[in-house]
């Protein structure tokens, strides 16, 4: 159901200065996904500790906006995350903001995939509590209910970071765009409490989106945040300071240690200190392609770490026997970057009954499969070196 737009000329003018609250009140749920090192690799962690979230699919994590490796999380356009339904997930009901910085990734949908933010529901059927609430846009809508679809077309590009936000106060949706306001609506909720969870990156209700892009700093308020609250939320740089999140470790000021894409030898001497020993060099000729690591020979309990361009995609990896049907969690999907050298490094944490660790790479790109065996060991990584030209 759609409702016209009506524009409101006059603005409530309150005292800022008397209403003015703390941007930790009503704060329901707060996701850094910065990439813990010594934590559970498949849960992103609520600030508010209430509402923890599971990984579904891979886990990749990617650079924030302020640079730092493994400060935002990653969604191929399949990956969600389920967070629990709780007491305070389920609170807001005349009034919520929902803030986040997301990148949409180059070639996502306009509309399967574009701003999949969360949706609390993981139901197919739509209506009136199905969502109880949910971030979602396509290139040419916005949505924060079941009833509430407004036709808006944000403009936005690729690859970029945006800080983006709806607020409701029961009685008007407005959204924001970095900080500003960029629509308003009527609207007379209020949103329906359901039991269900809220998905992140996933919205099933109707159809189904999923979303394909970066996504930092996700933020579910019980309020409506103000436009001054929102500018400061945009301009807070709370995780600003260089940290390598891939290692829980601050980075040091020099900037030759700043992530270069570009310099294979900084990235790797970022991600781990053990010598790489590279065997291999392959080109492909598709930027997306699917991994499938598997044991060379028997099934012996090595277990292994991956890493595919200074990102940890597998860790503590028990690595089995071929499949010829290997189960989703066995593969690994990326995207490679052209005109550089993209990598996949194989660290053994712990070697099995035989002590090198053999294992092969199927590295498939759409068009051919390629079978590439590597040696590693414990102190000693292998590498594997691959070249993609657009
Ligand atoms: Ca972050
Ligand atoms: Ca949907």
């Amino acid at each position: 159901m759609k409702i016209f737009l009506t524009i409101l000329l006059a603005w409530t003018i309150t005292s800022n200065a008397l209403s003015q609250k703390s941007l930790k009140e009503d704060l329901i749920a707060h996701y850094k996904f910065n990439k813990h090192h010594l934590k559970d690799s498949t849960k992103v962690f609520d600030e508010t500790k209430s509402n923890n979230g599971k990984i579904i699919g891979n886990i990749i994590y990617e650079s924030d906006r302020f640079n730092n490796p493994c400060g935002a999380l990653f969604f191929d356009g399949d990956t969600y995350v389920n967070v629990s339904n709780s007491k305070s997930l389920q609170k807001p009901t005349n009034g919520i903001t929902i803030a986040v910085w997301f990148k949409i990734k180059k070639g996502a949908d306009f509309f399967n995939q574009w701003i999949t933010i969360c949706c609390k529901s993981n139901i197919n059927e739509e209506n009136e509590s199905s969502p109880q609430y949910r971030m979602q846009a396509t290139a040419q809508t916005i949505s924060l209910s079941s009833s509430f679809t407004k036709n808006v077309i944000p403009q936005l590009s690729y690859d970029k970071w945006y800080f983006y936000a709806y607020t409701y106060d029961g009685k008007i949706v407005k959204g924001y765009l970095d900080g500003k306001y960029f629509v308003e609506e009527s609207y007379f909720g209020p949103l329906k409490i359901n039991d269900m969870p809220m998905e992140i990156g996933r919205d099933m209700p109707g159809k189904m989106e999923k979303f394909y892009g970066t996504m930092d700093d996700l933020r579910i308020y019980d309020r409506a945040l103000t436009e001054n609250e929102l500018l400061e939320l945009f301009r807070n740089e709370e995780d600003a300071t260089a940290t390598d999140f891939c290692q829980n470790i601050l980075q040091s000021k020099n900037p030759n240690l700043k992530t270069n894409k570009d310099s294979l030898s900084i990235i790797i001497n970022q991600i781990d200190t053990t010598p790489i020993d590279f065997q291999k060099t392959i080109e492909v000729k598709n930027s997306n392609i699917v991994i499938y690591p598997y044991d060379h020979n028997v099934d012996d309990g090595d277990v292994i770490s991956i890493n595919v361009n200074g990102v940890w995609v597998k860790e503590n990896y028990t690595i089995k026997a071929k499949l010829d049907n290997p189960p989703n969690e066995a593969i690994i999907k990326v995207k490679v970057i052209s005109g550089q050298s993209n990598f996949i490094v194989t660290k053994v944490i712990h070697e099995g009954k035989i002590p090198l660790n053999t294992l092969t790479y199927m590295i498939d790109d759409g068009k051919t499969k390629q079978y590439i065996k590597v040696n590693s060991k414990i102190g000693l990584s292998g590498g594997i070196k691959i070249l993609y030209n657009e």
